[in-house]
């Protein structure tokens, strides 16, 4: 079959990220595993590709979604996993003002319960609205929330910088939450 990355991509977000034991595969506790182990595990499963092919999924992908070990023998997702993973990653400082982008007829639970990491393993935030936008949009009808991240990391709330540039947390509450208005 003709590489299609966007299928690659795809399969590659399902392994690393929700079901490693689909093809067999184990991550380590920070989520990574060896490049040789995923390709022979892959193809053995029916999803054949090269190493090249990853090489340019990785290097292509819009939110970089994956990340090559500096040594280049091993791959993980930058975040967004469902497995328990423990990525490492040193609480930062964040911007004074994030953004989550979610649907409409989620509203009223997240402005009851704050938003919660649902099957992931942190809540999600954007640098900017319009990343937000188009996180909501794959829910439904759109809709963002400011989140004031400088009073949450005063209140002694931790945040992370995946390796990909998106901003984790564990729990907003609602008191932090704002709607925005959209167009
Ligand atoms: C919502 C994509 C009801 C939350 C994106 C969201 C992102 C609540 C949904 C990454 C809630 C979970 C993550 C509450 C939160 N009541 N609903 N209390 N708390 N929710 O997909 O942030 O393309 O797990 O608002 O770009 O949408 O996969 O999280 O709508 O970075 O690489 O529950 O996934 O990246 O949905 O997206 P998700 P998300 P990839």
């Amino acid at each position: 079959m003709a590489f299609d990355p966007v299928r690659l991509s795809k399969f590659l977000s399902l392994v690393l990220r929700h079901q490693p034991e689909a093809i067999g595969l184990a991550l380590d506790v920070q989520g990574w595993t060896a490049i040789d182990d995923l390709i022979a595990r892959a193809t053995a499963a029916g999803t054949a590709f090269t190493r090249a092919e990853l090489e340019h999924v990785v290097a292509t992908s819009d939110k970089k979604r994956f990340t090559i070990s500096d040594d280049g023998l091993r791959i993980r997702a930058a975040q967004g996993h469902s497995v328990s993973v423990e990525l490492g990653l040193a609480p930062s400082e964040p911007p004074a003002v994030l953004f989550h982008g979610t649907a409409t007829r989620f509203v009223e639970s997240i402005m009851a319960q704050g938003l919660k990491p649902q099957s992931r393993q942190h809540v999600h935030l954007s640098l900017d609205e319009a990343n937000a936008l188009n996180v909501g949009r794959r829910h439904g009808k759109p809709v963002i929330f400011r989140v004031d991240a400088a009073a949450m990391h005063r209140a002694g709330m931790a945040f992370y910088v995946a390796d990909n540039g998106v901003w984790l947390t564990d729990h907003v509450p609602s008191t932090y939450l704002t709607p925005c208005a959209t167009s």
